[in-house]
């Protein structure tokens, strides 16, 4: 398979202005009429008689039936057909294209296309999908004005959606077949398109705009499902309002389809005006998903919702550019939810997630800058340095611009480029001209991939009562950047005196302090920054609000560590300095182990801990987050190789010293927050939810545990079997399915029989046990491969099951054996054949097999080679294992 390369982008010779869709839905054979208005490009060459060359129209996997172009139907002999394209030799300047194709989508297990799911007819066109229903100019800066009408039996299909405004409702035919058009007033890619077909119920309601026009808001579910579809709703109403509000942008047409589906390979997708969407980011209420869930549809929701702006309105030019809409629409979201709920929370669980995905990401074989140079298979670039970084990106221009400048470049931006398709330059440039900020040295963002690593030192100098903070940059290189140029970073920063207060802060040369908190511009390799009027030693809080996605090294010491703890006003560094020193601790522990020395936890640092839980003051879902220890996989990524058994080992004994520290404490605010509140997805009683299931985590980790009857287990069985929301009862099941309680068995069993129904908690019931720390798990999630609830199909439950086993459970997936490994390849291999996008996902698992041991190296590296050798391998799996083993 071939790279592309965004060096090579060239604006397309042909546009397209109106697509005229007719879809013939069949039970065998589905016909899809397409009638295209196309010119020869004008921004290429004048309009002439003779057009702009070869027209390549992109195609795959359908059966072409006939090609007419103004009127007159083609002779073979005029176009050539190969596995991805139709060509013409040369169409005029201007004229009309009919292609009829014939496509089977209940054969299409890609999920990719136009596919079945649950019998209802559904697409996913992004990124590449429109050219598996017919053929076109499948790329985004192709922009077309779409139609679309729909024929299927009444009786099966009742149903029917496309993107935009109903313009013809449905018509009975005599053969009981009904037939029904949309239109879109908006032009579009093709990535955009829509189609949903089938049994469908929906939940209605209406959103006023800022201006006063009233949108139709829907939600279409299968029958049965309507009763979880409120909070999605909800979330919707919240979002629209949000982005008036904050960004001045209504919605733009009548309707708004939301349409929740079981068999979905990403989580949700944008198209105008019909979203698609994973059920998983659709359905919840309290008795089948857990906090998470909620906020998860919270964020899900308003993330495809925004894209309306930052996606459709102006979209991508090409591929390369997806970070335009993913980074931007990624921090709209994180920007909305933190104001739904707790900032700081919020803030602290997206670095979590960025430490525990994106720098690994970022340190191993695929590590790509946020505007990738180069693909093979462009699904594969769906990434979480795309989304993620991407979205950090955009919070440091938020940061360097400020909120109104943030807000003036934004509305430059779409009044630039409205019903464009256009590149991260482009967007940079709107910021920048908009305020006036200098963002040149900034753009090495998007062209250099790594996490930049910041070490600062500090020096107090009592007599010039001066305060020198020194900074080094550097970043380490990645595959085809060896050498990197010095990033543009703000580094938000606070200096606290000894009795924990903020200093006022001014730089040498300044007239007079400005603030106690600010945003330094780090733009050298080495530079440093003198702050005056510093009469003590100070304790320096670096990256508040982890202003800048970097490795931050500072000498604190462990007594300025507890002190930040206490005292910093960042409450997002209040955490990360617990964090810092939990993580300087176990990782002494852990080559404590490796060095036969007993393990012994700092009764200081268990104090500190104890400090945190018994503090009535703090926000308890803070308190829950201060209270976790750094993962196994953070501790692995600081270790230079991987010490999976001792990391494990030491992490469980960790929890244990804490528990059995702290276990009057930890049942104490087990009773004070249990008993069933009446439910509320409010951040209050999210925060309780989560301390007093942490506490019961604890507990489940005392010696005591181990044995039926004792206190800690009693309060896990009962919490199980009474609790009425699924946090609760999830939380006593996880920490039962790592026991070898008898209960175990009784409450995996009763789970399954209570909810065997709903797709969803199933999957929660199959990585329950893909996760357990026990030794056989490898075996029973082999086993669990052929209960009768898998399906290896729906991409859900692999998540769920494989998943949930190669990426959730270090200590099992990478057991010495080897067992997990070969296991993981298997079903790579076997996913291959039936979704690439999938099997391209689990073998991501592998990628970073450097990190660990010679033995397991080995390992994974014969696993990656078998993968490699297999012939028919497709582009997805091909570029993720090739590019691991170079
Ligand atoms: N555009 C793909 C799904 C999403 O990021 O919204
Ligand atoms: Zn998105």
């Amino acid at each position: 398979p071939q790279a592309i390369h965004l060096k090579d982008y060239a604006p397309p010779p042909y546009l397209i202005d109106t697509v005229d869709l007719a879809f013939d839905l069949g039970e065998d054979v589905t016909r899809v009429q397409s009638k295209l208005a196309m010119r020869s490009n004008p921004a290429l060459a004048p309009a002439s008689a003779t057009g702009g060359g070869p027209l390549v129209l992109d195609g795959q996997d359908m059966r072409l039936v006939s090609v007419a172009l103004d009127g007159r139907a083609l002779d073979p002999s005029e176009y050539s057909v190969g596995p991805d394209s139709l060509t013409l030799p040369n169409p005029p300047a201007d004229f009309i294209l009919e292609i009829v194709t014939e496509l089977r989508p209940q054969e299409n297990t890609s999920l990719s296309g136009l596919y079945r799911t649950s019998g209802n007819f559904c697409t996913q066109c992004e990124a590449e999908g429109f050219r598996k229903i017919t053929y076109f100019l499948d790329r985004p800066d192709v922009m077309a004005r779409y139609r679309t009408t729909i024929t299927a039996d009444a009786m099966r299909y009742p149903v029917m959606l496309s993107n935009g405004n109903l313009v013809a409702a449905s018509k009975m035919e005599a053969d009981g077949r009904h037939t029904v058009s949309w239109e879109d007033p908006f032009a579009k890619p093709s990535y955009l398109f829509a189609l949903v077909a089938g049994v469908l119920v929906h939940i209605e309601d209406t959103h006023v705009t800022k201006s006063g026009r009233t949108v139709a808001l829907r939600i279409y579910v299968e029958p049965g499902n309507q009763d979880k579809c409120d909070h999605a709703m909800a979330s919707l109403k919240k979002s629209m309002t949000w982005d008036e509000e904050v960004y001045g942008l209504e919605y733009d047409l009548d309707i708004f389809m939301i349409v929740a589906v079981g068999d979905f390979n990403m989580g949700a997708m944008e198209n105008k005006g019909l979203n698609v969407f994973n059920t998983k980011y659709v359905l919840a209420k309290p008795e089948t998903a857990t906090d998470t869930d909620f906020l998860g549809v919270e964020a899900v929701v308003a993330h495809e919702y925004f894209h309306n702006w930052t996606g459709n309105r102006v979209t991508c030019r090409d591929w390369f550019q997806l970070s335009l809409k993913e980074g931007l629409t990624v921090f709209r979201d994180q920007e909305f939810s933190s104001d739904m709920h707790s900032r700081p929370v919020k803030r602290i669980a997206d670095v979590q997630r960025l430490r525990a995905a994106q720098f690994p990401e970022d340190s191993g074989p695929m590590a790509h800058p946020i505007r990738p140079d180069s693909y093979i298979e462009i699904n594969n670039f769906y990434t979480t340095t795309v989304y993620e970084k991407g979205a950090e990106v955009v919070r440091m221009i938020h940061t360097l611009l400020g909120a109104d400048g943030f807000r003036k470049g934004m509305d430059l931006y779409f009044q630039r480029h409205d019903g464009q398709a256009v590149t991260c330059d482009d967007f940079v440039a709107a910021m920048a001209d908009a305020t006036s900020v200098d963002l040149g040295q900034f753009r090495r963002w998007y062209s250099q991939a790594g996490t930049p690593e910041l070490d600062v030192t500090g020096a107090h100098d009592a007599a010039a009562r001066t305060y020198r903070l020194t900074v080094r940059q550097s970043c380490p290189p990645t595959p085809g950047q060896p050498v990197k140029q010095p990033f543009h970073i703000p580094l938000a920063l606070g200096l606290l005196d000894p009795s924990g207060a903020d200093m006022p802060l001014r730089l040498a040369g300044e007239a007079a302090p400005a603030g106690t908190s600010r945003v330094l511009d780090v733009m050298e390799a080495e530079q440093v920054f003198d702050f005056v009027d510093v009469a003590e030693a100070p304790v320096p809080s670096l990256l508040r609000g982890f202003s800048a996605p970097v490795k931050l090294r500072f000498p604190h010491g462990v007594d300025d560590l507890t002190f930040l703890m206490a005292n910093d006003s960042d409450a997002f560094n209040r955490w990360e300095a617990g964090q810092t020193l939990a993580t300087r601790l176990m990782l002494d522990l852990v080559a404590d182990r490796a060095a036969g020395r007993p393990l012994e936890l700092s009764p200081g640092f268990i104090a500190a801990f104890g400090k945190i839980l018994k503090d009535p003051t703090l926000d308890p879902a803070f308190a829950a987050q201060a209270l976790t220890l750094p993962s196994e996989g953070y501790l692995g990524q600081q270790m230079p190789v991987i010490d999976v058994d001792g990391i494990h080992e030491v992490r469980a004994f960790c929890r244990r010293a804490i528990a059995t520290a702290l276990r009057d404490d930890l049942i104490a605010t087990h009773r004070a927050l249990g008993g069933n509140e009446p439910f509320a997805i409010d951040a209050a009683a999210i925060g309780r939810r989560s301390l007093k299931n942490l506490a019961l985590g604890y507990l489940m980790a005392l010696e005591e545990s181990g044995r039926e009857g004792t206190e800690a287990v009693e309060l896990c069985v009962g919490q199980f079997h009474n609790a009425h929301a699924m946090t609760d009862v999830i939380a006593a099941l996880g920490c039962l399915a790592d026991t070898d309680l008898p209960q175990r068995e009784v409450a995996l069993r009763r789970f399954y029989d209570l909810w065997k129904d709903e797709p969803l908690v199933v999957d929660k019931w199959f990585s329950i046990q893909a996760m357990s720390e026990r030794p056989g798990t490898l075996e029973e999630v082999k086993a669990l491969l052929g209960h009768p609830a898998f399906e290896i199909r729906n991409p859900n439950k692999v998540y769920a099951l494989i998943g949930g086993f190669a990426g959730g459970n270090p200590v099992r997936f990478h057991d010495i054996g080897g067992g997990g490994y070969r296991f993981l390849a298997d079903q790579v291999l076997t996913l291959n054949a039936l979704n690439p996008q999938v099997a391209s996902r689990m073998v991501k698992m592998f990628a970073r097999w450097r990190k660990y041991d010679p033995r397991r190296q080995a390992l994974m590296r014969a696993e990656l080679e078998r993968i490699v050798q297999t012939p028919g391998l497709s582009r997805d799996v091909f570029e993720i294992a090739s590019k691991s083993l170079e």
